[in-house]
């Protein structure tokens, strides 16, 4: 990323109602890979479960969660603590701040072990995240499309997310648009996804 950049956000992708902004890739070349591969061997990385047409599912993908207290995380069944901040965790952090100009207090992780596992169509409008607060949501090894859907237009957005790449929804965007990565055949190898957010309660 170039000095200048991050004094200089990106324009809105969202025609109305809401707030994304892409920065590409906001970490050197070298960054990139250190960070998955830190990840990848750093963090207790578990299946999810979640209630879907009423029944329990264990998810594919495998999800872990940060934060500066030990938040409850509500998705799950199980109620899961928010585990206190590791180095690598806290490193990225400090550059999604410092890119988006905002503060984080806790962090979703997934991990997509191949383009098969995927996340379904939600807005992030949990009552205890900070009303109309940003979430940052950084992204590490294969690239993924990720698409964005009006609630009453139904119009799409659709963008690819690269490796190490960062992109920012604030605003009013949770209450009028829904986002998902789809599934795709093409994608073999596995993308990792982090979540910064900020948590009220
Ligand atoms: C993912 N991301 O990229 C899933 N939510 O794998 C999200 O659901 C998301 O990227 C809120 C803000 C940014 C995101
Ligand atoms: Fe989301």
């Amino acid at each position: 990323m170039d000095l200048f950049d991050q004094f200089t956000p990106p324009g809105n992708l969202l025609p109305c109602d809401g707030d994304v902004r892409y920065y590409g890739v906001v970490m050197g070349h070298g960054q990139t890979d250190d960070f998955f591969r830190r990840l990848l061997e750093e963090i207790p990385w578990a299946h999810d479960e979640l209630v879907m047409f009423g029944r329990p599912v264990v998810t594919r993908r495998k999800v872990a969660w940060y934060g500066d207290r030990p938040f409850a995380y509500t998705y799950s069944r199980a109620t899961k603590q928010a585990l206190p901040w590791v180095p690598v965790l806290a490193e990225l952090k400090a550059l999604v701040e410092q890119c988006s100009g905002e503060p984080y207090n806790s962090c979703l992780l997934n991990l997509y072990h191949s383009g098969e596992e995927a996340m379904g169509w939600h807005s992030d409008d949990e009552p205890e995240l900070k009303k109309h607060g940003a979430i940052a949501s950084v992204s590490l090894g294969a690239p993924r499309r990720f698409v964005f859907r009006h609630k009453q237009s139904k119009d799409q957005i659709k963008l690819m997310l690269e490796h190490g790449s960062l992109l920012v929804m604030s605003g009013a965007t949770q209450a009028f648009w829904q986002h998902s990565l789809p599934a795709t055949k093409t994608v073999q190898s596995p993308r990792i996804n982090l979540t910064f957010r900020a948590m009220v309660a």
